[in-house]
């Protein structure tokens, strides 16, 4: 599969840091975020097939945004905005080492005999995913191995600690 990857999108900037004549700085607004690959914060679009990051996860919205149009134009529909789970890299939730969300076409169903979405390989997130939470309904089942294979553990809808065998070893991830 392939993995699409924004290489340097950088949106225009919506205001500027403007000192007033007598020197003082009337207000420093936030820098609108540089979308890029390598920043800690990311999104993965499974429609598009497109990631994106960003530095401060406060700005990880950004990264939905730049992940939902192709530079062909190939644009997906709203509905695949919805974020099915958020991976960190970090046990418990923690967010200082970064995360990625997986957006999918839509919400999961309450069945969990048939994969509503599946995210495989992981490009840069392999091996690096610690803990999880599901959304949208979602509950999350991590591989060793691309493709589905290899070991896992059963569908959850958070953990807190992957374990032994899965953290930073997790390769393909299902949604159900
Ligand atoms: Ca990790």
């Amino acid at each position: 599969m392939r993995l699409a990857l924004v290489s340097a999108v950088v949106f225009a900037a919506t205001s500027l840091s403007l000192a007033s004549p007598s020197g003082a700085v009337s207000s420093v607004p936030r820098d609108v975020p540089v979308i890029s690959p390598d920043g800690d914060y990311c999104a993965y679009n499974g429609v598009t097939e497109i990631q994106a990051c960003v530095d401060d996860p406060a700005d990880i919205e950004y990264a939905y945004a730049a992940t939902e149009e192709e530079p062909s134009g190939r644009s997906v529909s709203a509905a695949a905005s919805v974020v099915l789970g958020r991976f960190f890299d970090d046990v418990n939730y923690a967010t200082g080492l970064g995360f990625i969300d997986y957006l999918g076409a839509g919400a999961c169903t309450a069945s969990l005999t048939t994969r509503d979405a599946g995210w495989s390989p992981l490009g840069t997130w392999a091996n690096r995913i610690s803990s999880f939470q599901g959304y949208n309904s979602c509950s999350i089942r991590l591989w060793t191995g691309v493709g589905y294979t290899g070991t896992s553990l059963s569908y959850r809808t958070t953990s807190a600690n992957v374990g032994t065998t899965l953290n930073n070893n997790s390769e393909s991830v299902e949604f159900s």
